[in-house]
């Protein structure tokens, strides 16, 4: 067997899994610039380390020097949902990518594992410029709802500690827990409208507040100082009402008089 250059070998895979990690970020700040749901809460990237990979390639049987072509994990990327028809929507995005093209799927929610586990795969390749040119890198794309990530991350450990000798009470107990992960799901989905209103009016009025303080900072450098504070007053009494159209009210007002001072700049060049 020739010599493995590790670093060398897993260096396209951690460029796949640095660019595709830049990539889901920004569509989750896409989304929530516009004021809008993302349905990826969180996203995350590592690359399998080498004592994984030798572990995994023992496991199945895997010669060494194979471990390329027959591990599809060697990059995964790990994205969280709060909801589980979120995850359907990521896999719909996915799917519409033209950077990502989609090898495989597996739906281990709809098909869940004999331990419990519940997630959706998907193996994309991702092209990567390399010094050799380009190259395309098998990425596993895990997403999960909060919930099966809480699940999974105990349960792995677990398998970790004890290898093949999970301890029959252990097993029984994560089995049960899977099932309460399922019931929590199903009641966070039952109560999904709610709790993604609430998300949405919280941003909504957290963005109206930083832009008035934005407005009232910005105006207290070119207005007059005791009309400046005078408006400040003014804001501070609104938001004690937790008023959020008087709130928008006041906003648009601000932004006509700060467009104002803006205008009056703009003659003064
Ligand atoms: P790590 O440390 O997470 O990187 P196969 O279909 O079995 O031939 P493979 O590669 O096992 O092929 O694919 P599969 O079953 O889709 O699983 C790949 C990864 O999914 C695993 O990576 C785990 O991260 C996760 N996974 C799959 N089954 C389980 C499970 O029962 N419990 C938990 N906690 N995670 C699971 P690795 O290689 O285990 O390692």
């Amino acid at each position: 067997m020739e010599i493995q250059l590790w670093r060398e070998i897993l260096e396209p895979y951690s460029l796949a899994v640095d660019e595709l990690v830049v990539k889901f970020e920004h569509m989750i700040r896409a989304k929530r610039q516009n004021g809008q749901y993302s349905p990826m809460e969180r996203v995350e990237g590592r690359v399998k380390t080498i004592y994984s990979i030798l572990e995994k390639c023992q496991k199945k049987g895997i010669p060494y020097e194979r471990f390329e072509e027959k591990l599809g994990d060697i990059a995964g990327i790990r994205i969280t949902c709060q909801f589980v028809d979120d995850i359907y929507e990521v896999v719909r995005l996915i799917r519409l990518r033209s950077d990502m093209r989609v090898k495989n799927e597996k739906d281990y929610i709809k098909n869940t594992k004999d331990s419990g586990y519940r997630s959706y795969h998907m193996i994309v390749y991702y092209t990567v410029e390399t010094e050799k040119g380009p190259r395309e890198i098998p990425v596993e794309i895990q997403i999960r709802t909060l919930a099966m990530n809480f699940w999974a991350t105990v349960e792995h450990s677990l398998q970790y500690k004890y290898k093949e000798n999970l301890p029959e009470s252990i097993a029984e107990r994560l089995h049960k827990a899977a099932d309460a992960i399922v019931t929590l799901d199903q009641e966070m989905s039952s109560i999904r409208e709610d709790i993604l209103d609430s998300q949405i009016s919280f941003n909504i009025k957290a963005e109206m507040v930083a832009d008035i303080l934005n407005n009232i900072q910005n105006l207290y450098k070119v207005a007059n100082k005791k009309e400046v504070v005078q408006i400040q007053d003014e804001f501070f009494k609104i938001y004690s009402t937790d008023d959020l159209s008087a709130l928008n009210k006041f906003s648009h007002e601000l932004d006509t008089i700060a467009e104002g001072y803006r205008a009056q700049s703009l003659n003064l060049n």
